[in-house]
């Protein structure tokens, strides 16, 4: 039983506490060749803090981050908590529209940005209702690369200030005393995304991140101080921020943080430069580095201890190659940005493949029917978690928290059903949401993008398995008279996508049809497209 007092603040908890104890010199961050000790991390997010002071940040304003993999990352997070504000990481794959949504629905006062990312936003900034201060993140930059201390842009409804980082962090105190924070205060957001193609912005409290270290990262992967975190999902996953940022903090271990895009090769190397002790990927990853020709003669993997697989279910060959290539196993395991991590997990000496493993002490889980009642082992049925790391609610989405979350309950949206041995394995999902390469898609928006294109009258998408047993998105197209289906017009509607909506959202696979199949109101019945939906 994990009883926190009722002041508390998190990043006091992760990142200040490693100082208290001893540990300001370890590294906490290797990132591009260097080394950032707990020390120099602290330092800047206390710089961060007394930066948004000095903007006018008031306890409990959204700030949001839009950055890459970095230490800056690590330092804006827990500096934004430590002064009281909220810090919301935002996808940095995604397109200026979404971002519209996100930083008017989370009225984000402030938004740090890469400046490789700066562009997706600066064509966006009259329409940012609430957005008062820009800072431009640029590793490369040192304090005094700007004249001025920031520069004024003016829209007919706002006038907003684009600062540098490295000129607002050096004006900046290195000391900062951490706001007054109760175990309950809201802490940070993460966005889910949703069927109807808007995301839901979970609002996480200050004590969320202590359950999922004790129960998951300290209970199941046995996290140690000497323990080397590599996480392929990003920080601004509510699996990676886990995985590389506060399970390695919570008990003063390392993480590496590569800000590449997470290719099987890439993924390789720097396995072999940093010798990482515990690996996060998702199934689509594993598959791909498994089919690196000669993987497992040309790098050297011996540093890791374990491998941990979520965002989708591990086909369990994937797992049974990985454990003959590389002899290191991979932990499955269910988590949901609601709950914030892993809550059914596989353990290192208990592991059934092809299922998501036991229930992680801590929670507890239901599986009903749709009448609420709970169902035999063995039927498939509506999976229900209940556990301290739930969000408190969705901001500003009253009937979705109510559907979601009835009281102690939530209900993770996920078909699940529990063997005889008290394993639970996956069936799919409630709704015709999409997880694909553990990044949620909704076929909604992916036919909304296509039915844009001129050539197209209707669209209806829907999951299917690849080779690999992993699920992609597959469109059954029904053209406009006057069109020829062929396959450079598939190819054109894949880009036409690609160029529209997240690239990652695109179907992988095109079928032309003459109708789709509907009700007698005229939904389009995805369900029994999935029959048809092979590759
Ligand atoms: O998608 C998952 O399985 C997951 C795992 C851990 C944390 C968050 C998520 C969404």
């Amino acid at each position: 039983q994990i009883k926190l007092p009722d002041t508390f603040n998190a990043a006091v908890a992760f990142l200040d506490r490693n100082l208290t104890e001893g540990r300001g010199a370890k590294t906490a961050v290797y990132y591009e060749g260097k080394t950032y000790s707990y020390a120099q991390i602290a330092e800047l997010a206390n710089r961060i803090g007394n930066g948004l002071l000095e903007l006018g940040v008031d306890i409990e304003q959204r700030i949001a981050l839009l950055l890459l993999d970095s230490p800056h990352f690590a330092a804006a997070f827990f500096g934004a908590i430590k002064m009281g504000a909220v810090p919301v990481p935002l996808n940095t794959l995604l397109r200026p529209d979404d971002y519209i949504y996100m930083l008017n629905d989370s009225r984000a006062r402030v938004l740090l940005v890469h400046a490789t990312l700066w562009q997706n936003i600066q064509q966006i900034l009259p329409q940012l209702k609430c957005l008062r201060h820009v800072v431009i993140v640029n590793e490369n930059d040192e304090a005094g690369h700007t004249a001025s201390s920031h520069v004024a842009v003016h829209s007919p409804a706002n006038t907003q200030f684009i600062h540098n980082f490295a000129d607002w962090v050096a004006h900046a105190s290195p000391t900062l005393q951490a706001a007054e924070t109760s175990k309950d205060d809201s802490a940070f957001w993460l966005y889910s995304s949703g069927s109807t193609g808007f995301p839901k912005g979970c609002v996480h409290l200050q004590h969320d991140m202590t359950y999922c270290a004790n129960y998951y990262a300290k209970g199941i992967l046995d996290i140690q101080e000497s323990d080397i975190t590599f996480s392929a999902a990003r920080l601004y996953f509510a699996y990676g921020l886990g995985n590389n940022l506060y399970f390695p903090f919570s008990v003063g271990g390392s993480a590496v943080y590569h800000p590449g895009r997470p290719l099987p090769e890439a993924m390789f190397k720097v396995i072999e430069q940093y010798r990482p002790t515990i690996f996060f990927g998702v199934p689509t990853l594993y598959a791909s580095m498994l089919a690196l020709p000669d993987a497992e003669k040309r790098f050297d993997c011996s540093s890791l201890r374990v491998c941990v697989s979520a965002g989708e279910a591990l086909p369990a060959d994937i797992l049974r190659r990985w454990e003959q290539h590389f002899h290191v196993p991979i932990l499955d395991g269910i988590g949901s940005t609601e709950i914030l991590h892993i809550f059914i997990s596989n353990r290192i000496d208990d592991m059934k493949p092809g299922s998501s493993g036991k229930l992680v002490p801590g929670y507890q889980a239901v599986i009903t029917d749709e009448q609420g009642q709970p169902v035999p082992a063995g039927d498939i049925g509506n999976l229900l978690i209940s556990g301290e790391s739930t969000a408190a609610y969705y901001w500003n989405k009253h009937d979705k928290t109510r559907d979601a979350m009835m009281g102690r309950w939530i209900q993770t949206g996920d078909k699940y059903y529990q063997d005889e041995e008290g394993y639970f394995w996956y069936c799919g999902r409630a709704d015709d949401m999409l997880k694909v390469g553990g990044q949620w898609v909704s076929p909604v928006e992916v036919e909304n993008t296509l039915i844009a294109h001129p050539a197209v009258l209707e669209a209806a998408v829907v999951g299917v398995f690849d080779q690999e047993n992993l699920v992609k998105p597959k469109a059954f197209v029904v053209l406009r008279i006057g069109q020829t289906p062929s396959e450079q017009l598939a190819e054109e509607l894949k880009t036409f996508v690609k160029q529209h909506i997240a690239p990652f959202k695109y179907p992988r696979f095109i079928e032309f049809v003459p109708e789709l199949p509907k009700t007698a109101t005229g939904k389009i019945q995805r369900f029994l497209l999935r029959g048809t939906g092979q590759t």
